[in-house]
């Protein structure tokens, strides 16, 4: 198959951007009183601006037409066909299921999968509520106040992103996240709590992720070490979310404690899962129900309206024309909602390990850009920081600005001034400030009229840089699921458009690999020949200072 470089809508859209390069969005939208309007979409409660881009009618023709040169209809029924479209692990990506609402079934080789999805949803549902009501009691008999969820990446970032942002909502026992392999995160963590009414939840898809084994068995250690050594404590304080049920048991944990997902559903696609369960600890099976019914909504959408009214493949597009014809390299997540603010990191994940790569699923090398770096933080924080480059910098950023309308903390007047500095950043980001206006500005501050003159030019902002803004009325189970399925969905599309495998991560399993040869050179205290002499010397530089150690604990 050809690269989506050879197609005519990318031809046509490499002159149509010589066009476009030159107009100024000021300018569009001083010629066009409908602007706003025209290029404003709305489904599933979220409201998606985005006339603030460097777009005209014929820039949206030609980036639906290149979807349709991609193929998007078939891929998008590919997908929910349940066929094996993550070649290279050779599975379905079906996460769509673990969301799907109705008695339609989902079929994955042939098998209906609602039946396994809810049958786990039920046991999810039972045992959280057992928690909840206090039934399910730790060793010492004591009723579970604090959960601790043990995962990395995929088993990690999704649930506690959510467990964040629904924090509103939260009725149940407190929940705490322990990912990183460094102590220091576990041993905070649990510094404060109870053994006898802390639970943990191991969660992990495959069971052998260095980080999580690692982590789990100093917690395992730490609680037994303070319930008196009985192994049977065990059961009452650890439960598993994994794939692999054999692997779950030789750790130690029984397995009529672990939640079960599957191979179709990949590790930053399973929040919907049982590795939602600390979502469901905290906030009920009920607000879970909302957002998975959330998500539901946005998948039908994504499925059923046309291109030019679909906003993950409108979102997407805009995405790709940045990326290929404007080459810009990141793009920026801001919510101005403080719940939302581990967002950017899930969305990081979510984008990066999915279209962070460079070879086709034909096995071609692109020829072209693929997925930009993500990043971001809630408003108006980065305002303080970063903003500065975002408006006179040399690279442009494109932003997603998230607005919910109204705040979950009514208090005095921060919500006002919250929305007032979102739209005064996406306003001043694509309008920008001519030398006149600059000098006009700073004589009416005070400032002689040739002083203002001479500093005028620093206070120009070309302005011209494009952002989208996604209004919800509220982050609410509801929305925040639409919202999760919606950056879902964009990034299968664009996926799509550079021809990848946006759901296999050899990125990530390069990593856990190469770790584990070099703590082997750790336990036979010298640098394997095939290292670099960097690396070499890094690793004789720890081994000298471990052995030092020992000498002075001696
Ligand atoms: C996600 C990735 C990766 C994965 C972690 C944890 O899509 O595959 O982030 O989630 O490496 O893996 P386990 O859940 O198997 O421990």
């Amino acid at each position: 198959m050809n690269l989506i470089k050879e197609s005519p809508a990318w031809n046509a859209l490499v002159g149509h951007h010589q066009h476009m390069r030159n107009l100024h969005m000021r300018d569009l939208f001083g010629q066009d009183a409908e602007r706003a309007d025209k290029f404003t979409l709305g489904a599933c409660g979220i409201t998606l601006d985005y006339s603030k881009n460097r777009i005209t009618d014929g820039t949206m023709e030609l980036l639906y037409a290149l979807a349709r040169d991609a193929d998007l209809a078939g891929w998008i029924g590919r997908l929910f066909d349940g066929e094996h479209i993550n070649i290279t692990e050779d599975r379905a990506v079906f996460h769509m299921a673990l969301r799907h609402q109705g008695e339609t079934p989902m079929r994955v080789d042939g098998q209906d999968v609602m039946p396994l999805v809810r049958g786990v949803l039920d046991r999810v549902a039972a045992f959280s509520q057992a928690v909840r009501e206090g039934r399910w009691r730790g060793y010492t008999g004591k009723a579970i106040t604090d959960v601790v969820n043990i995962g990395i990446g995929g088993s990690n970032l999704g649930p506690l992103m959510v467990c964040n942002a629904l924090k509103p909502y939260h009725d149940g026992p407190a929940v705490h996240f322990v990912s990183n392999v460094d102590a220091t995160h576990l041993a905070e963590t649990v510094r404060e709590l109870d053994p006898e009414t802390t639970l943990f939840v191991v969660a992990s898809k495959t069971f052998t992720t260095q980080e999580t084994l690692t982590n789990a068995t100093s917690a395992r250690r730490w609680l037994l070490e303070r319930l008196g050594g009985d192994p049977a404590a065990v059961a009452k304080h650890f439960v598993a979310v994994s794939t692999a049920p054999d692997k779950v048991g030789e750790f130690g944990i029984d397995t009529a404690n672990m939640f079960e997902f599957w191979d179709w559903v990949g590790g930053r696609y399973s929040l919907w899962s049982a590795i939602g369960l600390p979502i469901v600890l905290a906030i009920g099976m009920d607000g879970f129900q909302r957002l998975l019914r959330g998500a539901w909504e946005m998948d039908t959408h994504f499925q059923q309206a046309p291109l030019a009214q679909n906003l993950p493949v409108t979102i997407a597009l805009l995405g790709v024309w940045y990326v290929n014809f404007f080459a810009a390299e990141s793009t920026a997540v801001l919510p101005y909602d403080q719940y939302l603010q581990y967002l950017p990191d899930y969305l990081q994940q979510a984008d990066m390990e999915s279209n962070g790569k460079g070879m086709t699923r034909d096995g071609i090398h692109v020829t072209y850009d693929t997925g930009p770096v993500v990043w971001g933080s809630p408003g108006t924080d980065g305002q303080h920081a970063y903003y500065q480059l975002l408006h006179q910098g040399t690279r442009l950023v494109p932003c997603d600005f998230i607005l919910p309308l109204r705040s979950h903390n009514p208090m005095a007047d921060h919500h006002p001034k919250l929305v007032a500095n979102c739209l005064a950043q996406s306003e001043a980001l694509m309008r920008g400030r001519n030398e006149d206006e600059a000098r006009d500005m700073l004589v009416r501050s005070g400032m002689d009229e040739a002083m203002a003159r001479a500093l005028a030019p620093q206070s120009v902002f070309e302005g011209n840089r494009p952002s989208n803004t996604l209004l919800v009325n509220q982050v609410t189970p509801e929305t925040l699921g639409s919202l999760i399925a919606l950056y879902e969905h964009k990034i299968f599309v664009q996926g799509v458009i550079w021809g990848l495998n946006s759901f296999d991560q050899p990125g990530v399993e390069l990593g856990k690999r190469l770790a584990s040869d070099i703590l082997g050179d750790f336990e036979r205290k010298m640098p394997s020949p095939e290292h670099d002499s960097s690396t070499a010397q890094l690793i004789r530089r720890y081994l000298e200072h471990q052995f030092l150690t020992h000498l002075d604990q001696d």
